[in-house]
């Protein structure tokens, strides 16, 4: 009997193996597994027939039958995988890989409208062989007021009311002027033709037109034989560049203490074209920078030779330049990092 046994199974397991050979698809392995393996299979018929066996034939029987079974299982494992292995290849083969499903998007940041603004004036202005000048937000009343013709009580210091530290002289600066002063005493006796960007702060009321936090772009030329002509022609190019070749521009006498000559630059309103609207007042002209030629003091602090050397300088800023270009009716738009304000810039 258990000869009897022994042989079918040996015999079974001839049978799978030729069976799992000749099976060329997943479908027919499957019909292998089903005949043979399977709760009904083949095996498990014979294995069924073990409590017809003597008692004392039983163990041994059993013993051959688990290892049948085990070998058998092994080789269907190593079928399936040679089959999907081989399925793979020819897959890659005849298909390729099918690049042309759109891929998912990713969201992208944007930079700044500042930093937009920002980049657009430092173009221009290297275009014209003016290169940045990095000077500090941290200043001492020395540099932001005094070497800037600015004396302690004068009543100038009122146009910038001023964020003061705990330490004795030592402020948050209210504009990039300091660094003019930085700049020559870095340069002297050299010509310079630098721009100078940074955020500046002021104590002040909080309006739409009005920031505590505001980048100001300063620029400084200085040499021997510059005049208010080369001050005016820089400016109506940068203008020009700026907000368009057909703008027009002007100039109004005005007054800052390290400046003497000085002005206001304004250029025709961008929104209105001149004709006068509620963003320029009705005046068709908007103001977007202060500028002069620098003062006798100032260059005398910087460790020019004032009979020498002559300069001009310059203070834009670019927030409110953004504005305009914009009609950005609101400066606290800039700060308030609302999404649905930066992503349309
Ligand atoms: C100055 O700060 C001078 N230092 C500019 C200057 C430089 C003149 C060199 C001559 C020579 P003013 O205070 O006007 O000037 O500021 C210059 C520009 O900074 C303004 O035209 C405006 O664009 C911007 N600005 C001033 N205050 C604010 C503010 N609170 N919020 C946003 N922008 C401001």
């Amino acid at each position: 009997m258990t000869s009897e046994l022994s042989d079918a199974l040996r015999g079974l397991e001839g049978a799978v193996q030729a069976d799992l050979a000749a099976a060329a698809d997943a479908g027919a392995l499957e019909q292998v597994r089903i005949t043979y393996l399977g709760r009904k299979g083949a095996l498990a018929g014979l294995m069924g027939r073990l409590p017809s066996l003597d008692p004392a034939e039983r163990p041994a029987f059993g013993k051959v039958a688990n290892e049948v079974k085990r070998r058998l299982e092994e080789s269907f494992q190593a079928r399936q995988d040679a089959l999907e292995a081989a399925a793979r290849a020819a897959a890659a083969a005849t298909e390729g890989l099918d690049v042309s499903l759109p891929g998912r998007p990713l969201p992208v940041g944007r930079l700044h409208p500042s930093t937009q603004a920002l980049r657009r004036i430092c173009q221009i202005w290297a275009d014209m062989g003016f290169q940045v000048y990095r000077s500090r937000d941290v200043e001492t009343d020395e540099r932001n007021f005094g070497l800037l013709n600015i004396p302690l009580h004068h009543p100038a210091r009122d146009m910038w009311d001023t964020f003061y530290t705990t330490a004795e002289g030592i402020l948050l600066r209210t504009h990039t002027s300091p660094g003019q002063i930085h700049a020559m005493r870095e340069y002297c006796p050299q010509p310079i033709r630098v721009i100078l960007p940074g955020m500046c702060y002021r104590y002040e009321q909080i309006t739409a037109r009005s920031e505590i936090q505001f980048h100001q772009v300063e620029g400084l030329a200085v040499g021997r034989n510059i005049t208010l002509t080369d001050l005016k022609g820089t400016l109506i190019n940068f203008a020009h560049r700026m907000f368009g070749q057909e703008r027009r521009v002007r100039f109004r006498a005005s007054h800052f203490p390290f400046t003497e000559p000085s002005a206001e630059m304004d250029v025709e309103c961008i929104i209105c074209e001149g004709k006068g609207c509620s963003i320029c007042k009705k005046s068709g002209w908007l103001e977007i920078l202060g500028c002069g030629m620098v003062h006798p003091v100032v260059l005398q602090n910087g460790g020019y030779d004032p009979a020498v050397f002559s300069g001009f300088a310059f203070g834009m800023g670019p927030e409110r330049i953004t504005m305009l270009r914009h009609r950005i009716e609101d400066i606290r738009y800039f700060w308030a990092n609302d999404l649905r304000f930066l992503e349309q810039f």
